[in-house]
């Protein structure tokens, strides 16, 4: 098994952390970023979808998309349960999984990808044709972020962790997520004290260190 890597990616680490938390080691890694922040071209040609994460499993599959791969060690290590086991754990889970990955981790990969200087020509992963900046997307991004920021505040409020009673995925694409986002400088507002409640309590668990 064999884990593709580019170890600043929050994508990555969501599934390094997931796989930490179901008390495994880590996969072999291969670290498969260049100079210039870009995939190396050998990775490109094995992997035309040309992004990070991507799984090589020990059957001999290649499965890419973070959560894909969580998928893949849920249903072939069960415990700790990290997805749901009721209809409704399961759908409460996926539903602020997804929220962090839509509104905080791509909000600021808008934000990322459009002003930083290394991504000119690279506004989208997942081609190697050149997709040129938009700068109006910084903005657009940064709005995307402040909003998702007092959803889950609200949500916060009233749960220990972000999909409810207990610790599951989607705290995990949070924190990634979060963390890209004060990367970027987007920092929890003052305005929301359930989330920083919620972020250190998340941050004494090992594996969001060792997971960085
Ligand atoms: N939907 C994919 C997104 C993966 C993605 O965007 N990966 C980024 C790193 S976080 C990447 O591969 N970037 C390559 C590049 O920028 O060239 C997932 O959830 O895994």
């Amino acid at each position: 098994m064999k884990l593709y890597n580019w170890q600043f990616a929050p994508n990555c680490r969501r599934v390094r952390m997931f796989v930490l938390e179901k008390n495994l080691d880590l996969p072999a890694i291969e670290e498969v970023i260049g100079s210039g922040l870009r995939l190396l071209p050998e990775y490109i040609d094995r992997w035309p979808h040309a992004m990070v994460p991507m799984l090589e499993t020990d059957e001999g599959a290649s499965i890419g998309e973070a959560m894909a791969i969580c998928r893949y060690f849920e249903e072939r290590f069960p415990e700790p349960n990290l997805m749901g086991r009721t209809a409704v754990e399961k759908g409460t889970i996926e539903m602020w999984e997804r929220r962090a990955y839509d509104e905080c981790l791509i909000g600021t990969a808008e934000v990322f990808r459009n002003s930083h200087p290394e991504f000119v020509d690279r506004g989208l992963p997942g081609t190697t044709a050149k997709v040129p900046q938009i700068p109006a997307l910084i903005e657009r991004g940064k709005g995307r972020v402040a909003r998702y920021y007092p959803k889950l505040e609200t949500q916060l409020a009233d749960n220990e962790w972000v999909a409810g009673a207990r610790f599951s995925v989607a705290d995990i694409t949070t924190l990634c997520a979060m963390d890209f986002a004060i990367a970027v400088d987007m920092p929890i507002p003052d305005t929301c004290p359930a989330t920083r409640r919620w972020y250190e309590q998340v941050n004494q668990r090992p594996t969001a260190k060792q997971s960085v």
